[in-house]
């Protein structure tokens, strides 16, 4: 996009806000809201408004409770909740922005329909058409493959809010599916620290505060986690030292004691040569690696044969002399602690680094230590009934059975009975990869919610071919993505305020109700009614072919998540008492394995893993080297701090903070390259290309490019061009596919002229 067309859209939008014109744009919201405050109003009176609780269901670690005032029926604005010590009143800026999301002039309005997939060329039709068409399209699926394999659902995290899980359950319900599985985000981590602990279970972020010693490793809370930033400022106050490790100098890194600049995908090297130094100078709690622990002397053995700290320094740029230093410092401190960042696994050696840096901590025995650990994410209060999510395939429906035969007919030669039949698991990695292998039956259906593959999936040029394969495309969405682009039919779907459910967070330990605050705006539906409307559909042309029941009530179906045990956990009687506001999981301790019992086959803590070995990896946490470069530079295309992934930077109201995208280069290299700050530039690979804006600085490694995932609405700009879907090591055990290695890209750059 020129500069030119960006300043007018900013003019239009400061006019969209001050005129009378706003008012039709908000969806008829009434004038009166719009008018200004005049001088001498009367003071805000929370008697005006009605309060409803909500939760922000983004995939975020914060998971924000919120408070929301209502009046006229419209939302009038949002607060973080008071109750909870973690969101402690205050949302971030784009949770602020919710208002604005419900009443985008931009939102999906109605069911519409795309004439030539791409064409631009929608037309509105009526819920009963659209589901008419969707209805037909599976039923004609059925009757050409014997079963609806060819049927796939993409769907990650969108809205984590707990009865989404029913697009799951509308998909079982037509019968046995396709299902991307596995996550882009974390699972290589989750795999190591499963090999390592037995679980992934951290402390509660919140004793973050009593950490004498913190590194925060590939993690850049002050803008991913921004509530989390109070916890270790408290710990400073109070006198601890902060460290961040990052290949970038972030906004994190920034408020760091100590900063060190590692090259990306060396951090097993790093946590090896720690690892090294406390077994030269005699700091490791003997009493941890021999009473709680299996296989060190192992480890031990492993880290005096190939590991020093000059060969560490060596890997990692971090000078020997620092190493030892801060090694020496965490060992002393106690409770010291690590936060590993989802980042910093996101490579061809990840879970092995996650490892390197587990075994690093252990050795110091902050491991079950209040104030301690290594924290990485959790998912112990999520014990929810999932009750939308468990529905049942109609009688008789055909399914995969690990070796499917065209049209559902099965070859078993033996005479043995067919396994139970089950869906067909897809990597949701390499959805596009997928898509173009998948055979008997082919793909030939997509229902995609709460995702955003065009985005947020890796080869973009690739998924574009994979799509054209398709037969039918249906998106359920609140805006006009580039996924909604590639799709033949949208759903408008509701937002948080317009719907009924229940949240929980990876990260601190806080459940917040999500209350129906306001009527859906235009025609949107909940992911729960357009479940129904199907089964309606599919069961008026074929009785029995969805179980899905069709008449639903969202408060309903949100009691039905909750059970004893959480009401247990929460020191719950009812639902009903989070509408005085969050609750907090009663905890024996805030510290994670604090009885030191872990989970792992020893119920030790494993510095040698069989099952790590068994799953084709070493059983000790040997380093591993990173993938290998095949470009001058490494691209690395992090999360955004004004948007959430794909969600938020298309508000006018973001525009304001965030106009723009940039690629970010270190001044050597831009000169190097001839590229002025600002200038155009072209950043390409085997992949493809990006035309995007140089922004010349020194936070980021000479060797290193930067570009921060976002989706605006106005501008064609999308990281995933260059991006490719090379797998992750680790993760397949516990999410059923490796992750990712997004950061492990490599492209050159060149400037196209016409800066500034
Ligand atoms: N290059 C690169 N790629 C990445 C990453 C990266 O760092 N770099 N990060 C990865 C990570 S960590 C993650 S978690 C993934 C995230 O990938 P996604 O889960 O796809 O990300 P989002 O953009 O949060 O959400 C997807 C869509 O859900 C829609 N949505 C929101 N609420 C609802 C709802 O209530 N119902 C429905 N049906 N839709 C809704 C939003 O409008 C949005 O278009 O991306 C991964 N991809
Ligand atoms: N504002 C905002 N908040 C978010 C999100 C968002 O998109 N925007 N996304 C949410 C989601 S889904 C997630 S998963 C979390 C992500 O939370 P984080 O894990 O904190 O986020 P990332 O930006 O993916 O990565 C963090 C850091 O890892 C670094 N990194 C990459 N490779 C390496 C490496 O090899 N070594 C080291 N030491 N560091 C490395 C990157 O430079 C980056 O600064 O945040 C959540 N919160
Ligand atoms: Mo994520």
């Amino acid at each position: 996009m020129k500069k030119s067309e960006h300043a007018s859209g900013r003019r239009d939008f400061l006019k969209g806000l001050l005129t009378a014109g706003a008012a039709g744009a908000l969806g008829g919201i009434p004038g009166s809201l719009l008018a200004p405050r005049r001088a001498g109003a009367a003071p805000f009176d929370p008697s005006e408004y009605q309060v409803f609780r909500n939760a922000c269901p983004r995939n975020c670690y914060d998971t924000c409770s919120i408070k929301t005032y209502v009046r006229d029926g419209v939302v009038q604005f949002v607060e973080g909740a008071p109750e909870s010590t973690f969101t402690k009143g205050s949302l971030c800026v784009k949770g602020y922005t919710y208002p604005r999301r419900i009443y985008s002039p931009d939102r999906i309005k109605y069911p519409m329909l795309q004439e030539g997939r791409g064409s631009g060329n929608w037309k509105r039709i009526s819920w009963d058409e659209a589901m008419g068409r969707i209805a037909d399209k599976i039923l004609d699926i059925k009757k050409r493959d014997g079963n609806l394999l060819g049927l796939a659902l993409s769907k990650y995290s969108g809205n984590f809010g707990i009865t989404n899980n029913c697009v799951e359950g509308m998909m079982s319900s037509l019968g046995y599916t396709s299902r991307f599985v596995g996550t882009p985000c974390w699972p290589a981590g989750i795999d190591a620290q499963n090999y390592d602990l037995g679980d992934m279970w951290c402390n509660d972020p919140e004793d973050m505060a009593r950490a004498r010693y913190i590194i925060v490793w590939g993690a850049n809370p002050a803008w991913c986690s921004m509530h989390s930033m109070k916890y270790l400022y408290a710990a400073r106050e109070r006198g601890a030292k902060i460290v961040v490790i990052d290949p970038i100098l972030t906004q994190t890194a920034a408020k760091a004691d100590e900063f060190w600049q590692i090259r990306a995908g060396t951090d097993g090297a790093l946590a090896l040569g720690m690892a090294r130094h406390l077994l030269d100078r005699g700091l490791v709690d003997q009493d941890f690696v021999s009473r709680c622990a299996v296989g060190f002397e192992d480890f031990a053995a492993y880290l005096r044969a190939n590991v020093t700290v000059e060969w560490a320094a060596e890997r990692c740029g971090i000078p020997a002399e620092a190493i030892r230093a801060v090694t020496e410092e965490f060992a002393a401190a106690r409770p010291a602690t690590v936060w590993i960042g989802y980042g910093m696994q996101r490579h061809t050696n990840g879970g092995s680094m996650v490892r390197a840096i587990d075994a690093f901590v252990a050795m110091t025995g902050n491991i079950g230590v209040e104030g301690g650990g290594v924290r990485y994410g959790h998912l112990r209060t999520w014990g929810f009934n999932f009750h939308a999510m468990l529905q049942q395939p109609p009688e008789g429906s055909v399914g995969f059975t690990g070796a499917t035969g065209p049209k559902g007919e099965f070859d078993f030669a033996d005479g043995a009975k067919p396994a139970a039949y089950s869906d067909r698991p897809l990597n949701m990695n390499k959805t596009a990869q997928e898509i173009l292998d998948a055979k008997d039956p082919e793909i030939r259906m997509l229902w995609i919610s709460c995702k955003n593959p065009f985005a947020q999936d890796f080869d973009r040029n690739k998924l574009e071919k994979a799509f054209k394969k398709l037969e039918m495309v249906v998106s359920v969405e609140q805006f006009f993505t580039e996924t909604v682009r590639h799709s033949d039919i949208v759903l408008p779907v509701t937002t948080l305020f317009e719907e009924w459910t229940v949240n929980v967070s990876y990260w601190h330990y806080w459940l917040s109700l999500n209350e129906q605050a306001v009527k859906p705006m235009h025609e949107a539906k909940s992911n729960l009614e357009i479940a129904a409307l199907l089964s309606r559909a599919m069961n008026a042309r074929e009785p029995g072919s969805c179980t899905f029941p069709q008449e639903v009530d969202g408060k309903e179906w949100m009691i039905k998540e909750f059970n004893k045990g959480i009401y247990e956990q929460f020191g719950l009687s009812s639902w009903e008492d989070l509408r005085r506001g969050p609750a907090k999981a009663r905890m024996a301790s805030s510290a994670s394995w604090h009885d030191r019992k872990f989970a792992t086959p020893s119920g030790k803590y494993e510095f040698s893993s069989e099952l790590c070995a068994r799953n084709g990896f070493k059983a000790l946490p040997e380093y591993v080297e990173g993938r290998k470069a095949t470009a001058p530079f490494r691209l690395m295309t992090p999360h955004v701090q004004f948007g959430l992934h794909s969600q938020f930077v298309n508000l006018d109201w973001m525009e304001a903070f965030y106009p723009e995208p940039f690629v970010y280069i270190h001044p050597r290299a831009a000169a190097a390259r001839k590229i002025e700050d600002g200038a155009m530039t072209r950043v390409s690979n085997a992949v493809g290309e990006v035309v995007v804006r140089a922004c010349i600085t020194d936070t980021v490694p000479e060797d290193c490019l930067v570009m921060y995932e976002a989706w605006f609405r106005k501008l064609d700009f999308n990281v995933q061009n260059l991006v490719d879907d090379c797998a992750a090591d680790m993760g397949a055990m516990k999410t059923g596919a490796p992750g990712v290695a997004l950061h492990d890209q490599f492209v050159d750059i060149a400037p196209v002229g016409g800066g500034r």
